[in-house]
């Protein structure tokens, strides 16, 4: 039998504890041991993020977004048929969305993309400008799009895809009519527009060491040689089913090795359909791989999933018979993707939803021992909360920490403890490791809820 340091035993202090809150946990997302992926990777100094569509930010959509991603890039918005549909007229309203967003919830934003050979307005692509008219145009753009958001955005996808297969320059709008100069001089007129936004410079199928990112290497070694504001690459990772390229590792290393940093930038790994246990582990491994790539080079500054559920992924919609490729399935449930990304951040992959931690009892709280509720985050629609417990002239071997929401609040989420939610009764019990608060030590624990109207600090009892 477990006993206070003060030589009660459990039993007759703590008594009653089954009767509140028998419902575990099993909300979209519920993980009883790890925190948000965005706390593992903050942990470990590094970013995850997802692409995002603006116009689903709500509900458990943005729930999920919110609290599990430290970073969003706008998966359409921000491009160029997106922004100015047609010559001088713009809307920016999908874009802000994505951006105050991410501002309320303390998330960076990477924005993409400025010059593409795609996803350009139709008067743009059917224009016939002569060169100058072009540039002009060009840097218009982008002098008009990094200036909206300058000071807001940590980073810019400026250039995006420029290569062929084989490592040359792809022949496209930009190429074909300001030759290969375009590309230092969009990132010159970026850098001119927000001097605090990192530049990058994008594309697929550079993952791995081969004749594609051979072409971008050089590129980015002369645009450095030349002192062209280049900050990064970003490697965007759109992978198939066990196909992770061998060399990720060292070819992420060998453009940190030429002074900027690296970014996954758009990582899925999408599988033919339909999907089956073997295949989710599998591609759990392939995220695994990935983002264990990323943490072991100083310069890779995180990973951006492109879309974090299978239902917002764009893989069905262009490759037949695929799909399954992003950490959550449609229904929001994570899948062992998710739990590979966790682990690769350090975290246990413990995605909890079955049984949250420790069994301490209800009853007396004991003397010397006490609990401390602070809300860390607020956002329009949730929070995270945090509870110390602290012990002066006591202990604890195992705890349990209840309280009362009093304005509808909901749990979703916990961490380093197990709760559950009744009515508005919260009850938390520590998770396996943590039931010991020594004598003048402390343990804290977290979790997200949902609130509205207002939100008050409840009292916290122990016992
Ligand atoms: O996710 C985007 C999808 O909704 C668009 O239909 C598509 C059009 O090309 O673009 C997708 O995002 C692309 C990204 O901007 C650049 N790299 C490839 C991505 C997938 O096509």
């Amino acid at each position: 039998m477990r006993t206070l340091r003060h030589g009660l035993p459990l039993t007759s202090l703590f008594t009653g504890a089954a009767t509140v809150g028998a419902l575990l946990l099993a909300a979209p997302g519920a993980h009883a041991a790890d925190p948000p992926l965005r706390d593992l990777a903050a942990a470990q100094g590094k970013v995850v993020g997802t692409a995002v569509t603006s116009s689903k930010l709500s509900g458990t959509y943005a729930d999920i977004a919110g609290r599990e991603f430290n970073s969003l890039t706008p998966g359409n918005a921000m491009k160029w048929e997106s922004v100015e549909p047609s010559q001088g007229s713009y809307n920016w309203s999908a874009a802000d969305r994505v951006v105050d967003f991410a501002e309320a919830h303390d998330q960076q934003v990477r924005g993409h993309t400025l010059v593409w050979h795609s996803q350009n307005p139709s008067w743009l692509t059917n224009g016939n400008w002569t060169p100058d008219q072009l540039r002009t145009l060009l840097h218009d753009h982008i002098d008009t799009e990094v200036g909206r958001y300058k000071g807001r955005l940590a980073s810019w996808d400026v250039v995006n895809e420029a290569f062929n297969e084989d490592g040359t320059l792809r022949s496209d709008l930009w190429s074909d009519n300001l030759g290969s100069g375009y590309i230092a001089d969009a990132l010159t007129w970026a850098h001119a527009a927000d001097p605090g936004a990192k530049l990058y410079i994008n594309d697929y199928n550079v993952e791995g060491v081969n004749a594609k990112s051979d072409g971008l290497y050089d590129l980015v070694r002369s645009l450095k040689q030349d002192g062209v504001p280049i900050d990064g690459v970003g490697l965007q990772a759109h992978l198939i089913l066990g196909q992770v390229p061998s060399t990720l590792q060292q070819n992420i290393q060998r453009f940190a090795d030429l002074g900027v940093d690296v970014a996954i930038t758009e990582l899925d790994v999408r599988m033919q359909l339909p999907s089956d246990s073997g295949k989710l582990t599998r591609q759990a491994a392939d995220f695994k791989s990935v983002v264990s790539a990323c943490t072991a080079v100083t310069r890779c500054v995180g990973v951006t999933v492109w879309g974090f559920a299978d239902s917002d992924s764009w893989i069905p919609d262009v490759f037949d018979g695929y799909g399954a490729a992003t950490p959550y399935d449609g229904d929001y449930q994570p899948k062992p993707a998710y739990s590979a990304i966790a682990e690769a951040l350090g975290g246990t992959g413990d995605t909890g939803g079955g049984d949250g931690g420790g069994d301490g009892g209800g009853g007396t709280p004991p003397e010397g021992c006490t609990a401390a509720y602070s809300v860390v985050n607020q956002w329009n629609t949730g929070f995270t909360g945090q509870v110390t417990l602290s012990c002066s002239g006591a202990s604890l071997s195992s705890w349990r920490a209840h309280w009362t929401f009093g304005a509808g609040q909901h749990l979703t989420q916990a961490w380093n403890a197990g709760c559950s939610q009744s009515g508005a009764e919260v009850s938390c019990a520590n998770a396996s490791y943590n039931g010991t608060v020594p004598d003048g030590g402390s343990v804290t624990f977290g979790f997200n809820a949902s609130w509205s109207g207002s939100n008050p600090v409840p009292e916290v009892t122990l016992g």
